[in-house]
């Protein structure tokens, strides 16, 4: 059987990393243009994960307040070493550029971090030789326009922050586009280098090399890639960007990105890139991953939050180049946003919301807009969103769905009666066969509730808002936000499960 659940951290966490110390697993994911960035996960069983921190906890650690959409945080890697953990990631497009992070406390805080000079290129990994020596391994990138360069590595100082040599050309898979996602491992007499390569959509696929020294020489896996789900009807595709870890039962696995496509034909992936992961073996001292399996934990997730006080300090709430509690307070027990204006069409919306981390959910809000516009907003990015957004004027409630995709703008109108608005975010998986609804995503359907009315404004196809479509490295994002005035959201819902069915795309049905 294979190892699970999966997916193993579910919604939007992309390339993650993992570390065991002091039996205890901690695992950290890629946040972009988000803060808090950098998600800490914590478990002791390699199965189910509580966050218990974010890396970033303070703007100066990452100075992304203007960073494009889709740069920012990119690929970390977490490490541990004589009583410190170590995560070291690139921000591109910021001037922290690679960057090391350490804390004795994974929970944090972390520390401002240390840029290593001399490392251009993303996705750095970071070991250390049997003499001390730290090496950082990276993918090679000349950000003049020249283009990708290849697994790349240097010696580094990490306390002056700068590296001791130039960058030395390492194995670069077989000839696959994009190496990237380099690790390095000492286990027994060899040094293995495990890299992605394919690029991160349906051709990702995970390599292996390995020499006797950690600046190799390396000989590739005769039968690479050793993982990958191209041209495969399995339900997880794009499976890449690989860490190894020791599992509590003493072998060896691999947790990975990948994605959970829907759709009867072409398939989208409403949650973006999540966290997989999958067992290996060993064969003649070679590491062999098993296919990756869906396995989702069975059941209803739900999160609560009524925000008396100090409910904002739960380390799942993100806002969009800033921190949540730049954007909202809480007062009373209620989470109050202030509009200046600007709608989620902004790149600093006034924004702060939550992974969606499973196909079918529910997100509501109870909020009082008798003093401002707002609603409730599922995000990819500025280009990429939908909601309902609500204002109380006298005797009623004028509830606006919008759906935003490129450019491209709809609108629908409800009106209910006055009072608390309850505003819903449903999501379900698409009809099965060949009907027109199978042919899109998930199927979204935007609620509102006041005064006893329940009100479906619009039903809308998922697609337009998934990783393929939005060409984002992130995925759904979903909570309250304001435009104009105060907003007071009196309680925030999240309830999430998984269908026990698989979804493989393309699968031929044998008659
Ligand atoms: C990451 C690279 C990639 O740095 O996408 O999955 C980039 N592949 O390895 C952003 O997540």
């Amino acid at each position: 059987m294979s190892r699970g659940p999966n997916p193993l951290v579910p919604g939007f966490n992309p390339d993650p990393s993992i570390v065991l110390a002091d039996d205890a697993y901690y695992l950290v994911t890629s946040t972009f243009e988000y803060l808090p960035g950098i998600p800490v996960y914590r478990s002791t069983d390699l199965a189910e994960w509580t966050q218990i921190g974010n890396v970033a906890t303070r703007p100066e650690q990452l100075l992304i307040g203007d960073v494009p959409t889709g740069l920012g945080v990119w690929a970390p890697t977490i490490r541990y070493r004589e009583g410190t953990f170590y995560v070291i990631v690139t921000v591109p497009m910021s001037p922290k550029g690679c960057v090391v992070y350490t804390a004795t406390d994974p929970a944090g805080p972390w520390d401002d971090g240390t840029t290593i000079e001399g490392v251009s290129g993303i996705d750095p990994d970071l070991t250390w030789d049997d003499e001390g020596a730290a090496y950082v391994t990276f993918s090679g990138i000349n950000f003049d326009g020249g283009g990708h360069l290849g697994v790349q590595q240097v010696r580094a100082d990490l306390t002056a922050g700068k590296a001791l040599e130039e960058p030395r050309s390492l194995w670069s898979g077989t000839g696959l586009k994009f190496p990237e996602a380099p690790h390095l491992y000492h286990r027994g007499d060899w040094w293995y280098l495990l890299i992605a390569e394919g690029g991160t959509e349906r051709g990702h696929s995970v390599s292996v090399a390995r020499g006797r020294s950690p600046e190799g020489p390396f000989e590739g896996h005769p039968a690479n890639p050793v993982l990958s789900a191209r041209s495969t009807p399995r339900p997880i595709q794009n499976t890449g960007h690989a860490d190894l870890v020791d599992t509590p039962d003493g072998g060896s696995a691999l947790v990975l990105l990948g994605m959970r496509p829907l759709g009867a034909t072409v398939a989208f992936s409403p949650l973006g890139r999540e966290t997989f992961v999958t067992d290996v073996a060993w064969v003649d001292d070679w590491p062999q991953p098993e296919p990756v399996e869906l396995a989702p934990r069975a059941g209803t997730s739900t999160e609560e939050f009524d925000f008396a006080a100090g409910d904002l300090s739960d380390p799942g709430w993100l806002a969009v180049r800033t921190l949540p509690t730049e954007v909202a307070t809480t007062d009373g027990g209620r989470l109050v946003l202030t509009g200046d204006g600007r709608t989620m069409a902004d790149r600093h919306p006034r924004f702060v919301g939550r992974r969606q981390r499973h196909h079918i959910s529910t997100v509501a809000v109870r909020l009082d807009v008798t003093a401002g516009t707002g609603g409730l907003a599922s995000r990819y990015d500025e280009h990429s969103w939908y909601g309902l957004e609500a204002h109380t004027d006298g005797g009623s409630t004028t509830v606006t769905a919008r759906a935003r995709v490129s450019g491209l703008a709809q609108d629908w109108t409800a009106t209910l009666p006055a009072g608390e608005v309850e505003l819903r975010i449903e999501t379900r998986l698409p009809a099965g066969g060949f009907s027109p609804e199978a042919m899109g995503g998930d199927r979204i359907r935007l609620v509102a509730a006041a005064g006893g009315e329940d009100v479906e404004v619009t039903e809308l196809d998922g697609r337009f808002w998934s990783a393929e479509v939005c060409a984002s490295f992130t995925g759904r994002v979903v909570g309250p936000y304001a435009v104009d005035g105060t907003v007071a959201v009196a309680g925030y819902r999240y309830t999430g499960s998984e269908s026990s069915e698989q979804h493989r795309p393309g699968e031929v049905t044998p008659h």
